[in-house]
């Protein structure tokens, strides 16, 4: 066999290639191997960034090697007077093709997948009518995306220069498309604000029932935690003044209104199922957010400004417990402003339960008034009793009658 006929362009290509892929692959391994293995006197954000950027380096090199060997089989082509190997608007048409499968493959991954990590059902009755505007939202976008990238893909697929045309067809105007894509985009988009504005007017806009008061609850937020303070039985939250802060009256609570004195300090927020809930809002030192991501709740705390949040929620702990099929599955308050440090401390426990159990709960919180409070305030004192005791706790309550005689 001639020797000579055996060591051609096209073989010198392939084997060029073929080395360059060992090398690099030889490099990168020996590179990852250094990363991993040696200590290195830096952050490990510093080494994954270092690592990433050789990666990125080495696939240029790569490609760069690559580029050059096909480009000098193509010059040694032309040297010898044969027709050009590679049509590369054909290459980059047929690129253009892979990269839509593809890309569509992982639209189709990224809401399977990611899509079943999203939060589970709302839990609220505002909730459920938010997350019916963002499906009907995203179907929409979702159509449009698909198709205008079928067509995108598909049209420089279909009219790459593949030698057949000798010129380029010129179609500068058509008033007939020009008119359909202004007109129907125009009337979707219309249709979708004015949805989510009668949504919005729906949440924030309520006609009071007298008869009917929402629970109502006050949440403070600062530097880093929320304190939260219960209407009592009066469904009314007590004024509060930053300047009565102290260090016995944390949150500034105005004990001269007699709406304040039966108000309730809580740990946690629990809420009875199906009954209206109306959250006031504020902050003691900076801009926090009152977020409950299962509720479709969220709305900034702001200093010197009080916010007000009512909502209804509809499915009890236990119930969604069963739906998510997570025994440990909890509703949470979050803060949901990088408000400082330790901002990821600001989470509460909220629990949604039946009215009965809502109302033995509520038997058990402490009024906030305390016989300090009352010292401070110049108000009666009435005997201190055992905070365990819920019997015991119960005679404070009516010891505290004097705060219901209002
Ligand atoms: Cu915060």
């Amino acid at each position: 066999m001639n020797l000579r006929k055996l060591i051609n362009p096209k073989l010198i290509a392939v084997i060029t290639v073929i080395f360059t892929v060992f090398a690099s692959t030889s490099v990168f391994a020996q590179a990852a191997a250094d990363v991993t293995v040696k200590p290195v006197d830096m952050d490990a954000i510093y080494k994954s960034i270092s690592y990433y950027v050789l990666l990125f380096v080495l696939l240029c090199m790569f490609v760069a090697i690559i580029g050059k060997a096909l480009k000098i089989y193509e010059l040694t082509q032309a040297v010898q007077d044969k027709p050009k190997a590679i049509n590369w608007n054909v290459v980059h048409g047929v690129l253009f093709m892979i990269f839509m499968v593809v890309g569509l493959y992982g639209v189709y991954w990224e809401y399977t997948v990611h899509g079943n990590m999203t939060l589970p059902e709302a839990a609220s009755i505002h909730g459920a009518k938010i997350d019916n505007m963002f499906n009907i939202t995203l179907i929409l976008t979702t159509i449009v995306f698909i198709l205008t990238h079928i067509v995108l893909f598909g049209f420089a697929y279909k009219y790459k220069n593949d030698g057949s045309r000798a010129k380029a067809y010129f179609y500068p105007h058509n008033n007939a498309i020009e008119r359909i894509w202004t007109i129907v985009p125009a009337v979707v988009l219309t249709v979708l604000v004015l949805m989510g504005f009668l949504t919005w007017r729906s949440i924030f806009f309520k006609n009071e029932d007298p008869n009917n008061k929402p629970i109502a609850i006050e949440v403070i937020s600062s530097q880093f935690q929320w304190d939260i303070r219960y209407a009592g039985a009066d469904k009314l939250i007590g004024l509060r003044n930053y300047k009565l802060i102290t260090g016995t009256n944390t949150t500034g609570i105005d004990f001269k209104d007699k709406n304040s004195w039966d108000d309730q300090r809580a740990d946690e927020i629990v809420l009875p199922v199906n009954k209206a809930v109306r959250f006031t809002l504020t902050s003691k030192d900076v801009i926090h957010s009152f977020y409950m991501p299962h509720f479709r709740v969220q709305m900034n705390t702001v200093p010197g400004m009080i916010s007000n949040f009512e909502f209804t929620p509809t499915i009890t702990t236990a119930e969604m417990k069963t739906k998510t099929n997570n025994p440990a599955f909890s509703y949470v308050l979050l803060c949901a402003k990088i408000c400082g440090s330790s901002h990821y401390n600001m989470k509460k426990t909220v629990r949604v339960v039946s009215e009965e159990e809502y109302q033995e709960w509520l038997l058990k919180q402490q009024p906030y008034l305390n016989n300090d409070l009352r010292a401070e305030f110049k108000l009666p004192l009435v005997a201190e009793v055992a905070v365990s005791d819920p019997i015991k706790k119960d005679s404070t309550l009516t010891a505290n009658q004097p705060a219901l005689k209002k």
